[in-house]
């Protein structure tokens, strides 16, 4: 057992990271952080990053308090900044300002302007520092942000519907509504917090989806991506008729036919922005298609995966980060209905909750680089309240 001021210190720190999670889907690229100033065992201010662009999650804090922070402790999920070529002033002389005796630290920001220099100049002043607090959870809260800035990638969460029997569409492949409304609703809010959702084209070609965020309160700027090597995506789909307003990008094969290269024109002509991607000789290089969507802004794709698309994620075994599985009470008995893949054996399962009579798992993979913990996500703990 941890001797009881460790134990404080973790509970502040739990306590922080939850904080934190209310940041989610409005602050990326940036990460999400919280700050929770305490004074003899009583917490005197909190504050979360909420915006991006907006305060960081230290000066947020600092400004609520109900006294002076003078010899208090600031529990902070990641290593305040103290960088100045960016949009905010650097929070570590704010800290020192306000006289504290001890900052307790999540994890390390590995952005390279901050990465250690945050702690150094904190020491510097006299302030007793403490790092990795419960470090792991501290960087599973920011797995997207490490994504991002470490390995020039998004974070890619999976998502897909099954029926009782397994089945993710009707007869023959034909689409099949398979949660109840409250479970779509769900998934709208998380197309709102992602910054892009991607499809393969059979999806496309089958449901013609619009892939919007709908009934979600300030969406994020949405890029709708296709995963489409022969430029199948019909000129008439909801899609293309929708790219000057919500961002269409189309993946598709360098080796295109010449006869695909009119369809190439027409598609940029109707405003979808192509992108090639050099094919491997056994298919789609998914990690290809990943760093341009980081480059494009991405920290957090949604695919909305067909059973094509999830099994080649699956297949790369460290690309996909997390999946989102929702099954129906419901089974329609179809033997000509197209089955769902299963979730590797080895994915951890970090929440499960019930939502209308629909059932919603969520696990994560323990090979992606950016598995720290089993820890439920802020898309799931803010889903299930
Ligand atoms: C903190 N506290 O709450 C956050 C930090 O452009 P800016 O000014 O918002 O700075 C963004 C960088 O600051 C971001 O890349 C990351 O390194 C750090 N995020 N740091 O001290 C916070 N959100
Ligand atoms: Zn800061």
């Amino acid at each position: 057992m941890l001797p009881a001021d460790a134990q404080f210190d973790e509970q502040m720190m739990r306590r922080a990271i939850r904080l934190a999670m209310n940041g989610r889907g409005r602050v990326e690229p940036n990460p999400m952080v919280a700050a929770v100033i305490v004074k003899d065992g009583r917490v005197i201010g909190e504050g979360f990053h909420a915006q991006f662009g907006g305060p960081h999650a230290e000066p947020t804090a600092l400004s609520s308090l109900t006294e002076s922070a003078e010899g208090a402790t600031a529990y902070v999920t990641l290593e305040p900044c103290c960088h100045t070529n960016k949009k905010t002033p650097p929070c570590v002389p704010a800290l020192i300002e306000a006289r504290l005796a001890r900052v307790v630290v999540g994890c390390v920001d590995p952005n390279p302007d901050v990465n250690g220099k945050g702690l150094e100049m904190l020491r510097a002043a006299g302030i007793a520092v403490d790092v990795n607090v419960l470090e792991d959870p501290a960087k599973q809260l920011i797995a997207p942000f490490i994504a991002h800035t470490v390995y020039d990638r998004p974070y890619v969460t999976l998502k897909w519907a099954e029926t009782a029997d397994g089945k993710v569409a009707g007869r023959d492949g034909k689409p099949l509504q398979i949660t109840s409304e409250k479970a779509s609703r769900l998934v709208h809010q998380l197309r709102a917090r992602c910054d892009a959702i991607m499809i393969g084209i059979g999806t496309a070609m089958i449901d013609d989806p619009l892939l919007t965020a709908r009934e979600a309160p300030e969406p994020r700027p949405l890029m709708r991506v296709v995963l489409d090597s022969q430029l199948r995506l019909p000129m008439e789909s909801k899609l293309v008729r929708t790219a000057r307003q919500h961002r269409v990008l189309v993946e598709f094969d360098r080796r295109l036919a010449e006869a695909e290269r009119d369809k190439l024109n027409a598609l940029q002509q109707a405003g979808v922005q192509p992108f090639m991607v050099e094919r491997r000789f056994d298919g789609l290089n998914l990690e290809q298609v990943l760093t341009p969507l980081a480059h494009f802004g991405a920290t957090h794709v949604l695919v909305e995966a067909g059973p094509t698309v999830a099994s080649s994620f699956f297949h790369e075994q460290t690309l996909a980060d997390r999946v989102w599985l929702f099954r129906s009470p419901n089974a329609v008995n179809e033997p000509t209905a197209p089955a769902g893949v299963g979730v590797p054996a080895n994915y951890v399962k970090t929440g499960e909750t019930e939502i209308d009579g629909d059932h919603l798992t969520e696990y994560l993979n323990p090979s992606s680089p950016v598995f720290f913990a089993a820890e439920p996500s802020a898309d799931f703990v803010l889903a299930t309240g």
